[in-house]
């Protein structure tokens, strides 16, 4: 009975702390610079952000920028305006950020950056919370190398925003992935921009340039609303999806579990919305306790595909904000 009773104790004690922790920045004001809502991901950390931040007693002040980094900016200086204790930006492209960021380390306000990252000096923030995207897109490169095993290939490509370390990086890491197939080729790669409606669209140009689309063996996106709208153009031009021209993409968000489901999608690794709750706890520690975190805190990719459970994967998903 003693052992239960410790054991007992101690798992109270680790929620105690662990709520503890949380309320650590209870009170202090955040301001959170969005991107847009331009995919169910999108909508997912959005959500799952605003959560986090609840759960800790923040006081978030969020500002969605609709894909413009001029409003980005313009939020982060009403932030630094209103003093706030610190700033998380997702930041929509990769350049353009260093006389902002300048201003707010000059305002001593500590900067996360969530999922994407930028080309300015490392000083500029306190940390950066994403994924290996270059891992991601290699991944998805390595995967569809062995689902066509030896037979010639012509793969087409919708990449993500123009500029931004997303599309930047997965484009490299796929390319790393197929690189040592010769039977592989990327024959058209274009921007869909993260959307579904984009996607559909460069798709079904794809589609016609390839005379209907019998060449085409695969499609890799850069995100699985842009894999979606391609699906779309794939059933409306007369193929199949999943088995005429595969689908693999990256997210990992509910619809394409559920493409996965129908046989129209064929593999999608996983990123997690949940950027918010590591950069949230770095800043506890560094407001709290002057903890410097890492400068880059590297966030999880797993791959799915049909042979995962792909109902259960949508199920579990479905609700969390997508
Ligand atoms: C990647 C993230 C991308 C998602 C898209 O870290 O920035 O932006 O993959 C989203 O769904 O639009």
């Amino acid at each position: 009975m003693a052992l239960l009773k410790q054991l007992a104790l101690g798992a109270g004690l680790a929620a105690l702390l662990s709520t503890a922790a949380q309320a650590e920045l209870t009170g202090k004001v955040i301001g959170f610079s969005q991107i847009g809502s331009e995919s169910g991901w999108r909508a997912a950390e959005t959500s799952v952000t605003k959560s986090e931040a609840e759960k800790r007693g923040v006081e978030l002040k969020f500002a969605d920028a609709q894909q413009k980094q001029e409003n980005q900016i313009k939020a982060i200086r009403g932030f630094i305006a209103q003093g706030v204790d610190a700033i998380l930006v997702a930041p929509v492209v990769s350049t353009g950020w260093d006389e902002v960021l300048t201003e707010a380390q000059e305002a001593g306000i500590p900067v996360v950056l969530l999922d994407r990252g930028i080309d300015a000096s490392q000083d500029l923030y306190l940390t950066s919370v994403a994924s290996d995207q270059v891992k991601e897109g290699r991944v998805a490169g390595e995967w569809l190398v062995s689902a066509v095993g030896g037979k010639p290939c012509n793969v087409v490509e919708l990449q993500g925003t123009v500029g931004s370390s997303p599309a930047i990086n997965r484009k490299q890491g796929f390319e790393e992935g197929i690189a040592g197939a010769a039977n592989i080729t990327l024959t058209r790669s274009q921007t869909g921009d993260f959307t579904r409606a984009k996607g559909k669209e460069v798709m079904e140009g794809f589609l016609k340039a390839e005379g209907g689309g019998a060449s085409i063996c695969a499609v890799y996106a850069h995100n699985d609303d842009m894999a979606v709208g391609a699906i779309q153009a794939i059933k409306d031009a007369g193929l199949k999806p999943g088995s005429d021209i595969l689908v693999v993409s990256i997210d990992a968000v509910p619809d394409i579990f559920a493409a996965m489901v129908a046989g129209e999608a064929n593999a999608t690794v996983e990123l997690t919305p949940n950027m918010a709750g590591p950069a949230f706890d770095a800043l506890d520690a560094y407001l709290n306790d002057g903890t410097v975190p890492e400068k880059f805190i590297i966030t999880e990719s797993k791959l799915y595909t049909p042979a995962d459970n792909p109902q259960g994967e949508y199920d579990s998903r479905k609700g969390l904000g997508y």
